[in-house]
């Protein structure tokens, strides 16, 4: 899989010291390539992050590397502020030879970052303490994206969690059934469709101001949170594909979506997967200390209402994925979108049958 790239050559493009080792795959990201370079400097290993972007879903990389740059420096800024380490607080991008924040070897595009050590990401909960540690991370990085221009920041993947535009992309995947996929998913696809009142329910808010746009992350799963891993604490937030116009109801609602899951996203046995109420109650009680007094009380009362939407939305993006041939989330084995879809899908009925549980604890 690694002979597909002449890393050596890409390493030769940015201004890094030090002589190419090795650069290996790394992380379980779904959307781009990441791999770990490894380089020999003053006789002593010093580690990147390389990645190529997946330039199939991000087609403007020249747009997504401007946000990233802007977002990284603004992070950079306020970690030194507080007397924090920016090597390890925050993303740091390397630029090119040439000054570039990415290469272009005509094809392929290539990002470097500075390599976070001694810290971790997590697929699944390990213990409260760690989730809860997320939620800070994710509530003071939309506290301090409160103060950052969204005028300066493209709209990368407009209509991202566009809950309603997915349900019609549903649709169409459903109705053009590319690899004849449809009559093995007739239970699943019946029960996208019995949910579809929940399509409206945050995208209306928006659209009639109700609960405000902001610049929020987009993606909060917790494996895009670093935890220092000595102590524990949450040190960075990471993959910033998708900073762009959204709503706090749905980052907080897409940590809750993947956290509160005891088991992986993609577990085939259901018996698993469930809910955890427990957990829920540990990531809000993390977000709230740390979001701010900005959060209106619209967006308060909607973070249950997020957490529902984003797991309702992401299943149906992975079944919408499944219909149309597996293109967009990388996978590893046959039907694994599927059994992503089936998680998900067992979530939102876990979620709704404590709905009311979970506004009464969201309450003031
Ligand atoms: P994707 O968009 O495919 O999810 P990510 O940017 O989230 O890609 O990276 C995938 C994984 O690589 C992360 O979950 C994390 O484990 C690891 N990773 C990413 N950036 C760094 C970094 N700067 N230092 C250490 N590990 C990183
Ligand atoms: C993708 O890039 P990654 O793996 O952190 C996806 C998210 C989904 C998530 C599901 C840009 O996140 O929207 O919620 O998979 N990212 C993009 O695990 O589509
Ligand atoms: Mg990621």
């Amino acid at each position: 899989m690694n002979q597909e790239f002449d890393f050596q050559k890409i390493f030769g493009q940015f201004d890094i010291k030090g002589e190419f080792l090795s650069c290996t795959r790394y992380g379980e990201g779904h959307i781009n390539d990441t791999f770990k370079l490894t380089v020999l400097n003053e006789g002593k290993e010093e580690h990147y992050i390389l990645q190529r972007i997946n330039n199939r879903l991000f087609r403007e990389v020249d747009k997504l590397m401007h946000n990233i740059e802007l977002v990284t420096d603004f992070c950079r800024k306020s970690v030194v502020a507080r007397g924090g380490d920016p090597k390890r607080e925050c993303l740091t991008l390397i630029r090119t030879k040439k000054g570039k924040s990415y290469y272009c070897d005509g094809k392929n595009y290539f990002r470097i970052y500075v390599f976070i050590e001694d810290a971790t990401t997590y697929q699944i909960v390990r213990n409260p303490q760690d989730f809860y540690e997320s939620a800070v991370a994710f509530g003071s990085f939309a506290n301090l994206l409160a103060d950052f221009d969204a005028s300066q920041l493209y709209e990368i993947l407009p209509n991202f969690h566009n809950t309603k535009v997915r349900y019609e992309n549903f649709l169409k995947a459903v109705k053009n059934d590319v690899r004849g996929r449809n009559a093995k998913v007739n239970k699943e696809i019946d029960w996208v469709i019995s949910h579809k009142d929940l399509c409206g329910k945050i995208v209306d808010k928006i659209e009639s101001g109700e609960i405000p746009l902001r610049v929020t992350h987009n993606d909060t799963k917790l494996n895009n949170v670093m935890l220092d891993s000595k102590t524990g604490k949450a040190l960075a937030v990471i993959d910033l594909d998708t900073v762009m116009p959204g709503s706090l109801c749905y980052d907080f609602g897409d940590s809750i979506r993947f956290g509160c899951n005891p088991a992986a996203e993609d577990e085939p046995d259901l018996s698993k997967v469930n809910f955890r109420f427990d957990l829920y109650e540990t990531y809000l009680r993390g977000y709230l200390s740390a979001v701010g007094a900005g959060i209106t009380p619209e967006e308060r009362e909607n973070l249950p209402m997020g957490a529902v939407l984003m797991t309702y939305e992401c299943g149906m993006r992975f079944l919408t994925d499944y219909l149309e041939g597996d293109t967009y989330f990388r996978t590893h084995r046959e039907g694994q979108n599927l059994d992503r879809a089936h998680t998900q899908f067992k979530l939102v009925d876990d979620m709704l049958s404590v709905f009311d549980k979970m506004v009464e604890a969201t309450k003031n």
